[in-house]
């Protein structure tokens, strides 16, 4: 399969700065050497164009830099599209959260309904109304579900990008009140961390992948490396604890492969002014290797 890398060096969805250079940290890790190694071939078209905050007013406070990024997702999402028309599987390199507005729309032009696999901390399901922090990247699947703030629900096309009842957010264990009552009102699939500590991972993604590719639809993955315990991510904006253990995290990819309906991914979140010595880079080149087909034996 052709991997079509798209870096986005976005730090405007997220207060912490340094999940900009993301982007270069996990190109650093190897990425690129380690996928042909397994037998893909890599097209990297670089990183996209995102304006700096120092040049930016921040413009609404529950909703900052709004219009910035909706002019990074509206180009991302004709990158990814354009990558899924020649057959491609689009690689995401953040960049904070709110990128996912863009990978998906554009994911969502091109196969006319499918799944979301948001394996996260945080459920990302604030609107202008309930975030506590203004920040996109915590309201960004909300929008992709159809709800918020117009601008972002009504981005290039269809709405919503992706049918509530197909999404299944998985490692979740920090929601806001308002967060939390909009995902138990729509009904979205949240595996929590609970979930996972009682009936194991391995029961959990199955769940998740039923619930996301039922009908044999394409599955977006889409990785935020908080999910994963601070132990091993270290480099993330927002940790918390009691997360994904390693194994944990890549029996979950390596289900994901195995389902064979991966059509795009993203990965997110990685800060490497927070690592210790690009760690968690490190941890993401591994995952996305093990939801790409790398086996044990
Ligand atoms: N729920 C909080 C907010 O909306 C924190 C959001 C999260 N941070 C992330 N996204 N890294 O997963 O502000
Ligand atoms: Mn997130
Ligand atoms: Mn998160
Ligand atoms: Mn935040």
């Amino acid at each position: 399969m052709q991997i079509r890398v798209i870096g986005v060096p976005m730090d405007l969805g997220a207060d912490r700065r340094g999940v900009d250079i993301g982007v270069s940290a996990i190109r650093y890790a190897g990425l690129h050497e380690k996928l042909r190694a397994l037998g893909h071939s890599v097209k990297d078209i670089g990183n996209l164009h995102v304006p700096l905050p120092e040049n930016q007013p921040a413009g609404d406070p529950h909703v900052k830099y709004l219009e910035p990024i909706i002019q990074v997702a509206e180009e991302l999402a004709a990158a990814v599209s354009e990558a899924l028309q020649a057959g491609d599987l689009p690689l995401v390199l953040g960049g904070d959260h709110s990128i996912a507005l863009g990978s998906i729309t554009g994911v969502a032009s091109f196969y006319n309904d499918i799944g979301v696999i948001w394996i996260d901390a945080h459920g990302d399901f604030n609107t202008p109304e309930t975030t506590p922090s203004g920040n996109i990247h915590g309201m960004v699947l909300a929008a992709l579900a159809g709800l918020g703030h117009e601008r972002l629900v009504h981005l290039a096309g269809r709405v919503p990008k992706v049918n509530p009842q197909n999404i299944a957010i998985v490692g979740v264990r920090d929601l806001d009140p308002g967060e939390r009552e909009l995902l138990r009102a729509n009904r979205i699939h949240v595996f929590t961390m609970t979930d996972i500590d009682r009936r194991g991972i391995s029961a959990i993604m199955e769940e998740a992948i039923t619930v996301a590719g039922h009908n044999g639809r394409r599955i977006h993955l889409s990785l935020d490396l908080d999910a994963l315990d601070p132990s091993e991510a270290p480099g993330v904006g927002t940790p918390v604890r009691g997360g994904l253990s390693y194994r944990e995290a890549h029996l979950s990819m390596e289900l994901l492969a195995a389902c064979g309906q991966i059509c795009s991914i993203d990965v997110v979140e990685v800060n490497p002014i927070l690592d210790r010595e690009n760690a968690t880079a490190s941890l993401a080149v591994g995952l996305v290797l093990s939801a790409l087909g790398k086996t044990i034996l």
